[in-house]
């Protein structure tokens, strides 16, 4: 029952509701003080809009309706409520009730996000960079950028790593790697081979008809590996650049042979804690064929590889209009998903911050997980990682925002009730279950999350708290002149 709780007058007419609060009563533990702390706002925006309505009531000029027809209107509303068919009814709204509210302070508890360190570094498009002063260029500025950020949010504690990028000498970098980590309390995480910036590479790494590329390919992966061993990282985290651009000069069988040959030799060094992370991409830098173009692809290769290989699935690298949430169902069924890489994007792999062109989208990937949780009763294995970077925005802001919108977007579809949406579907009642969906995720999560995180000692809103750091200028101070000295042109 969406009965709205807390200091509101027409909760204590509600038996439901006094029912519910003693059981609460019964039951005074943190978390009850929590939530009933946590629904105000929602009370107060609620009381708040209802006297604006009376006010407005008072001197709009259309003609009120008889008793008789209100008495009329308001029953109606109750049947169609009563068949499920409406959610949006004024009286029940999409505030937060008790149990909505423990949902996603359950969800809160789980949902950790990985940052990656070429984020706070300076990127760009092929046509150039535009240089940001506060940039990292060091590991431990990256380092310590995504210290901060998972000390203002509290839900970013391992930093994905780029071999070339922070380790330019491979595995003789991880003692340096295990104090930036220890420094900065932000451990290492998934651990990315660069498989696509030597110019050995120019016709592939994997799928190259050179066999010593291939080899060379090979060994920087088992490198990797091992870094990731001594590092405690759990996942290799593959993406190919490898393809062709003309129609005919590739074998396209051949390679898959060669993919296929190096990812099994990849997985029998892995330790047996460790996974191997497949990525697809269906263009880009190849524009005619990539090796491994989707998901079918990278999962037929996932299980050749061996058990501990999974697909990855990069929220970006898909066609347009493709059902992304398919995908990760499929992938749940058959236990092949293992992790994500997170962007927005609105032509191709844009890397634009997570939700900020299709929030919903990202609501019904975290739906089917959670879902699919729900329904099994298993936990899914995934590590959520951020892939993006930003060369307009602000980096250390733009992960922020990235983080906590993930964050807002993951406990909106925990608040979808799945018992009814089950009823639903198999009830084929289409308007009901896809309000089911609708309804979770035009709930307001957010008075709910800044509680957690006040709970948890966090700030209560990790951008003000950034803002107000004074971070930003002392490292603009400390980088601005370095960051200058950065090539930018793209010829
Ligand atoms: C690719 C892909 C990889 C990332 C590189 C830098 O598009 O998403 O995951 O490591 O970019
Ligand atoms: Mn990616
Ligand atoms: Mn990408």
């Amino acid at each position: 029952m969406d009965t709205v709780r807390g200091s509101c007058p027409d909760d204590e007419l509600s038996t439901t509701g006094s029912t519910d609060r003693h059981k609460h009563s019964t039951k005074r533990n943190l978390l009850a003080d929590c939530l009933t702390r946590a629904t105000r706002p929602a009370c107060d925006a609620r009381a708040h809009s209802l006297s604006a309505f009376r006010a407005f009531k008072l001197f709009a000029s259309v003609p009120a309706c008889s008793a008789l027809q209100n008495t009329r209107i308001l029953q109606k509303d109750r049947d169609l409520r009563d068949r499920g068919c409406v959610t949006f009814l004024p009286e029940k709204g999409v505030a937060m009730d008790s149990n909505r509210v423990e949902r996603v302070l359950r969800a809160l508890e789980r949902f950790r996000i990985e940052i990656p360190s070429w984020g706070f570094a300076n990127t760009g498009t092929r046509f150039g960079k535009f240089l940001q002063p506060a940039a990292a260029t060091t590991v431990d500025e990256k380092f310590s950028d995504a210290g901060l950020v998972h000390q203002l949010t509290g839900v970013c504690p391992t930093v994905a790593l780029h071999v070339q990028w922070d380790f330019p000498e491979g595995i003789r970098n991880t003692d340096e790697i295990r104090q930036l980590s220890d420094r900065y309390r932000v451990q290492p995480g998934s651990i990315n081979p660069n498989l696509f910036q030597n110019q050995g590479y120019k016709h592939g790494s994997f799928g190259n008809p050179d066999k010593s590329v291939r080899d060379a390919a090979l060994e920087h992966v088992k490198e990797s590996i091992e870094i990731a061993r001594k590092l405690q990282s759990r996942d290799i985290s593959m993406w190919f650049a490898d393809g062709s651009n003309y129609p005919g000069t590739a074998n396209i069988r051949h390679r898959k042979q060669w993919f296929d040959e190096n990812l099994k030799a990849c997985h029998a060094e892995l330790s047996p804690e460790q996974r191997l992370l497949i990525e697809y991409k269906p263009f880009e830098p190849a524009f005619y064929h990539t090796d491994i173009a989707d998901w079918g692809m990278a999962l037929l290769l996932a299980r050749s590889a061996g058990p501990q290989a999974k697909v990855l699935v990069d929220t970006g690298h898909h066609y347009l209009s493709q059902n992304i949430e398919q995908i990760v169902a499929w992938l749940l069924s058959e236990e092949m998903l293992g992790g994500f890489h997170f962007n927005d994007r609105r032509y191709a792999d844009d890397d634009l911050t997570i939700g900020s062109i299709d929030p919903y989208q990202v609501f019904r990937i975290f739906h089917e997980i959670l879902y699919f949780e729900w329904e099994t009763g298993k936990e899914a294995d995934i590590a959520y990682m951020i892939d993006q970077s930003h060369n307009l925005k602000g980096k250390i802001e733009a992960m922020i925002q990235t983080v906590t919108m993930g964050q807002m977007i993951y406990s909106k579809a925990a608040v979808v009730d799945y018992a009814a949406l089950v009823e639903a579907q198999e009830n084929c009642d289409l308007v009901r279950a896809e309000s089911l969906l609708q309804d979770a995720f035009a709930t307001d999560v957010r008075p709910t999350i800044q509680e957690w995180r006040e709970s948890k000692g966090l700030p209560g809103d990790p951008m003000t708290a950034f803002r107000e750091s004074g971070y930003l200028e002392r490292i603009t101070k400390e980088r601005a002149a370095r960051n200058a000295r950065s090539v930018t042109s793209y010829a």
